[in-house]
């Protein structure tokens, strides 16, 4: 495939008049384009370029009745060396699963978004893998991330790594996490999209979605919808204070219940990030916008491997009011990661390679009877060794964790903030 080299920022020092009219039309549309900052030595102040991607400079937002507002995004590796869990002889194979299943249970009936599978030049995919992904499937596009998308900014130095928190996870992983909370939401607006849908290669949609997505998001006037809750203790240090200082700085941020319920419901308490679906100019705009450079400017997200899901949990919960966030339960959906250590976790005889360790299925309202459920999860059960913990519960399988903790023992620490966002009861969950 023709690789698309990123624009260079010196070239955006000096516009020339069609990207200037390009960004003018970005800021029409989006109210404000959030810039994607950085720090050169020779600069004390942040440059306002914004790196453009080059198909947005070769497409044209004048065609845009060709192009859908709603983008399905993958950001995949394409090689069996996992960039922070090390080798994974099944990298493609779980990706086209993942792939197949999203067709079939969803896009094959709605097909009116597009479908962008990005990746890093560690790891690129070869014309072979890109043709054969793409077969029958029209709206499918890769696209390298390069450039300001992929590097370390802030000047941060990379041979630190071994430094930082948690070291086991990459530079990768860490760029992963910084395009997830900051980057994604300009790169899209830039590319005119209005929501977006992650999915990751490990991402499972099992049962069929009767209705289209998006068009639920826009109707309902939602913000952020999400599958799964989780409690995600491992912030970093530092975190809290960089949030309260936003807070203290800027009082008229948002509303007085709002911030009561983020600090004094348990912090902690968010979104399994890796499904969800998003109202990008909601991440664009102020406040959210402000908030994200000042977690941006203090590096956590590289120093402390603070995650995209720690962040997303936290703007969203400040920022929207229940009602505008949405808890989809009515299809199954699976993101588990298995242990591939010798051993994970506190118990060694329950949880070794091979062992989920954290996530599972959860199932979808209406899906199934309490009968099928039990058969479908107990097929599931039967693929692990039989020493693994892996319980079944009428609405969850998969590994002891904080999703089971919120999903299935309706934790009070996850439970006094879950209950209060439409979708959590859905008619069949009891409180
Ligand atoms: N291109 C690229 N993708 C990555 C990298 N690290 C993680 N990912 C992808 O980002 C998504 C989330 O990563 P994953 O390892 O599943 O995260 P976890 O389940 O939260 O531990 C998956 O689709 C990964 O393939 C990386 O270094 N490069
Ligand atoms: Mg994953």
């Amino acid at each position: 495939m023709k690789k698309e080299p990123p624009v260079p920022l010196t070239r955006l020092r000096h516009p020339n008049p069609f990207l200037s009219l390009l960004i003018l039309l970005g800021v029409f549309h989006n109210a404000v384009i959030y810039n994607v900052y950085r720090t050169t030595s020779d600069e004390n102040q942040f440059s306002a370029a914004i790196d453009l991607p080059q198909e947005r400079v070769n497409s044209s937002l004048l065609s845009r009745e060709n192009r859908s507002s709603d983008v399905v995004v993958y950001l995949a590796q394409f090689s069996n060396v996992h960039s922070s869990y090390g080798a994974q002889s099944d990298a493609l194979s779980k990706f086209r699963k993942s792939l197949d299943l999203l067709y079939a249970n969803y896009l094959n009936q709605f097909p009116s978004c597009d479908v962008i599978i990005f990746y890093d030049s560690s790891s690129p995919p070869d014309s072979k893998i890109q043709a054969e992904l793409s077969r029958n499937r029209p709206q499918l596009k890769f696209r390298e991330l390069n450039g300001t998308w992929w590097e370390l900014p802030y000047g941060l130095d990379g041979s630190r790594h071994h430094k930082w928190k948690r070291p086991k996870y990459s530079i990768g992983y860490r760029h992963m996490m910084r395009w997830f909370a900051v980057l994604i939401w300009p790169y899209l607006a830039a590319e005119g999209y209005s929501y977006v849908m992650r999915m990751d290669d490990d991402s499972y949609i099992h049962s069929k979605i009767g209705y289209n997505l998006f068009e639920f998001m826009r109707e309902h006037n939602k913000k952020y919808a999400f599958r799964q809750p989780v409690r995600d203790t491992g912030v970093g240090k530092g975190y809290d204070k960089v949030i309260d200082d936003y807070l203290f700085e800027h009082p008229d941020a948002t509303t007085r219940d709002l911030i009561h319920s983020y600090k004094n419901v348990s912090r902690r308490v968010g979104f399994y990030n890796n499904w969800f679906i998003a109202n990008i100019s909601f991440f664009m705009n102020e406040p959210v916008s402000s908030l994200l450079r000042a977690i941006d400017e203090s590096t956590l997200i590289y120093t402390q491997r603070t995650g995209d899901l720690v962040i997303h949990s936290t703007v969203v919960r400040l920022f929207l009011r229940p009602d505008e966030i949405q808890w989809f339960r009515d299809f199954t959906y699976e993101h588990m990661t298995l242990c591939r250590m010798d051993t994970c976790g506190a118990d060694s005889r329950t949880n070794f390679k091979g062992c989920p360790e954290n996530g599972g299925i959860s199932r979808g309202f209406g899906v199934y009877s309490d009968e099928e459920w039990n058969a479908y999860a107990t097929k599931i059960k039967e693929q692990f060794d039989p020493r693994c913990e892996v319980e079944i519960d009428w609405n969850f399988i998969g590994a002891d964790d904080s999703v089971r903790d919120c999903e299935v023992k309706k934790h009070p620490l996850c439970w006094d903030y879950l209950k209060t966002i439409p979708g959590a009861t859905n008619g069949i969950e009891k409180i």
